[in-house]
């Protein structure tokens, strides 16, 4: 927590071909499904070696990875909202497994960097690479109910052409239920998670207690990595990562990527941040066909969710 902001790498967008990564087909690794140009750098990620001090925050994605993060830097640096502004949230917190053409690849970013350094990850728990587990890092994982991760991973695909075409929103609905998307099964994902959070130095948060009393998790984060923080600083961090705040955050909110690559007007990133948008998406058929799946997914499990 020192006065200077820690140090980033820079990413520059200036000489990328417009379509470089138009819509290419997910591949598979190690039997989980990734995006085509991730898999690329697959060995360099297994390879990775993690330091002692390194803090992961691992998702399945679109369960508030952003949001975990932006809080933690925040966190980090005593709550001052002008050193989070020293970087786009990529760079302040690389993505280990991110690879596309022409970009330095996220294994390089972090090997470039200082300790202690943040790490994002959508990885399960058994592809981690195992430098993590020996140098014995903390990890703070976020879970969210699928019901609304996979109404926010539709869109994102709708607006990231980094991915494969949804289709329409039954179609994607099947493909979530079948794990055929990237990061594969959600129910695998937050499950294995769960089962080893004791075993290993990890915080367990919920997308959904974050929106129902940000100020209490907050605080669980602050606990978790050892600092103690002024009620004043505490009620600083809460008001930079409202959903509002961070919509308007140009270093939070992804608008600093071409809108060749997203585009904010198909679907923004910071789209609704709330608890319940499935209900406008689910008809009632597939809510039914849903929660079947959902009661198959969570059968061997006390891990549960809010809808
Ligand atoms: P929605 O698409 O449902 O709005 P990730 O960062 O893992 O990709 O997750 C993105 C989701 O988290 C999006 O969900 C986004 O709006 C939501 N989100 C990001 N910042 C948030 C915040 N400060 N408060 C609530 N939700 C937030
Ligand atoms: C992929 C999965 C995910 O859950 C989050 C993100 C955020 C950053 C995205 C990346 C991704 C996919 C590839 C990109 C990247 C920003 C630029 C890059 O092309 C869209």
């Amino acid at each position: 927590m020192g006065t200077e902001p820690r140090k980033l790498c820079p990413v520059s967008w200036a000489h990328r071909p417009a379509n470089m990564m138009n819509r290419p087909p997910l591949k598979v690794v190690s039997g989980m499904p990734i995006l085509g140009p991730f898999a690329e750098n697959w060995a360099n990620v297994q390879r990775f070696q993690a330091r002692e001090g390194d803090l992961l925050i691992d998702t399945y994605p679109k369960s508030g990875t952003t949001w975990i993060s932006e809080i933690v830097d925040l966190i980090l640096h005593n709550g001052d909202n002008k050193k989070t502004q020293r970087g786009a949230i990529y760079e302040r917190v690389p993505f280990l497994e991110y690879a596309v053409p022409e970009m330095p690849t996220g294994t390089e970013s972090l090997n470039a960097m200082e300790s202690p350094r943040l790490i994002k990850s959508h990885l399960p728990v058994h592809l981690m690479p195992n430098s993590f587990w020996e140098k014995n890092c903390k990890v703070i994982y976020v879970a969210r109910n699928p019901k609304d991760v996979l109404v926010s991973y539709y869109h994102f695909h709708r607006m990231a052409i980094v991915h494969p075409d949804p289709g329409t929103f039954e179609e994607y609905l099947q493909k979530f239920i079948e794990g055929k998307i990237s990061y594969g099964s959600w129910g695998d994902h937050v499950k294995d998670w769960w089962k080893i959070r004791q075993q290993r130095n990890i915080l367990y948060l919920f997308y959904e207690d974050m929106l129902e009393d940000p100020k209490c998790e907050i605080r669980k984060v602050m606990k978790f990595l050892g600092t103690d923080l002024s009620e004043d600083v505490l009620e600083k961090i809460h008001q930079s990562t409202t959903f509002k705040a961070m919509k308007e955050n140009h270093m939070a909110n992804y608008r600093t990527i071409p809108s060749t690559v997203m585009d904010h007007t198909i679907s923004p990133f910071m789209r609704k941040g709330t608890c319940g948008d499935w209900k406008r998406h689910f008809t009632v058929a597939q809510n039914q066909l849903f929660d079947e799946y959902y009661e198959r997914e969570m059968a061997d499990t006390d891990l549960t969710f809010h809808f």
